[in-house]
């Protein structure tokens, strides 16, 4: 489709929950063969699955969360998307929250609470998480507001509701900023999107607050720009095993450690992968190879999953991994919704 058409919201918001609920069966795996990844995936082609066998987990719950409150605000709203946050946590605890999030969540259902970022920064320590939680979240953003400095005003402050470390909140911004150019069409062009990329992500990190974090957690001057750099490195070479993307970019539960992961995923996946069924489209490609990696592949897969999908558009999904995951109606029905509205808001500038 061209920019910013339906099937790219579409494949954004559905490929995200597919990545969610599909990459739950590997989560917290240390190694996963490629041949597990490919029998997992077999499995969905399977006609007794079906019916959204495969519960999302917290990442598409909050996400859920996000799309909600921008709908029905039209616009960011901190009140209300923290009441939101809150109120599904009580409603479903089981999905897999980060452990330290959970304090929280239920410090945000507090009726008392005057400061809505106040529990955020209360966590570790008074520095803030630095965990993906802002990050697996963050697709809806770009999916709502067209313009990219609202993108990055509305993820920034809605990750700081939980995330309040600038390793948190800077790693959503980068994989809004991801959905927000593939949205475009930018991933025609791998290396001016990664260029791209870091050039935003140069003025994202120069901030007091982000100098301060790196340097007491002992990170490069501008992590997610070193991190980026990596990623183009990788890109370049020509071959590369998944050991060396692990020990390079990580797969781990931090942003800094997951976010630049998802997006080499996402361009190591443009083109056919050698340990991959020639069958696959580049969708199929980019999940299932995130899911290779091991780690947080609910997250890593989740967030590949909508830069993907906002690039191939709704066509590539396969049918049957639609079926299986609980949420993908949903999502289907939103990503409209959040298409007219970005859309009405590009009109109103
Ligand atoms: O970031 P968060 O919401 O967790 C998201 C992850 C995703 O993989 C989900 O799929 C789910 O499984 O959880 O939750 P947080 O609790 O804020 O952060 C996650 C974890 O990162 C924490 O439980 C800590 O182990 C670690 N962490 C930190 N550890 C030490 N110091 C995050 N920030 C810090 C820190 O500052
Ligand atoms: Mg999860
Ligand atoms: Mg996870």
């Amino acid at each position: 489709g061209g920019q910013a058409s339906l099937s790219r919201f579409r494949g954004a918001l559905v490929s995200g929950v597919l990545g969610d609920c599909i990459g739950g069966e590997f989560e917290g795996a240390e190694e996963v063969p490629m041949e597990s990844v490919l029998e997992h995936l077999y499995g969905l082609d399977e006609e007794t699955r079906g019916d959204g066998i495969l519960e999302y987990s917290d990442d598409t719950a909050m996400a859920r969360c996000v799309v909600q409150s921008l709908l029905t605000r039209t616009g960011f709203d901190e009140q209300d998307m923290a009441r939101r946050f809150a109120k599904e946590y009580s409603a479903s605890p089981g999905r897999g929250y980060g452990s330290g999030v959970i304090q929280v969540l239920k410090k945000l259902s507090c009726p008392r609470l005057s400061d809505v970022f106040q529990p955020a920064r209360d966590q570790f320590n008074g520095r803030g998480s630095f965990g993906n939680g802002g990050a697996m979240r963050a697709a809806p953003f770009a999916l709502a507001f067209p313009d990219k400095a609202d993108v990055k005003r509305s993820t920034r402050l809605g990750a700081m509701l939980t995330h309040s470390c600038s390793l948190g909140y800077n790693g959503a911004i980068l994989q809004a900023l991801a959905v927000h150019f593939s949205l475009q069409g930018a991933l025609e062009t791998p290396q001016k999107f990664i260029t791209n990329l870091i050039a935003e992500m140069e003025e994202v990190e120069d901030t007091e607050a982000a100098r301060n974090d790196a340097r007491i957690l002992k990170e490069a001057d501008k992590p997610f720009c070193e991190r980026l750099h990596r990623v183009k490195e990788l890109m370049e070479r020509s071959k590369v095993s998944i050991e060396e993307v692990i020990s390079e970019l990580g797969n781990g539960i931090a942003a800094l450690h997951s976010v630049p992961t998802a997006i080499f995923c996402v361009l190591h996946c443009l083109k056919p992968v050698e340990c991959l069924p020639q069958t696959y489209n580049g969708l199929e490609r980019t999940i299932a190879y995130s899911l290779a990696l091991g780690g947080d592949t609910d997250t890593i897969a989740c967030m590949a999953g909508a830069i993907a999908g906002a690039h191939y558009g709704s066509e590539s999904i396969p049918q049957t991994w639609m079926r299986c995951c609980e949420g993908v109606e949903d999502a289907d029905r939103d990503a409209e919704r959040l298409h007219a509205l970005y859309h009405q808001m590009s009109q109103s500038d």
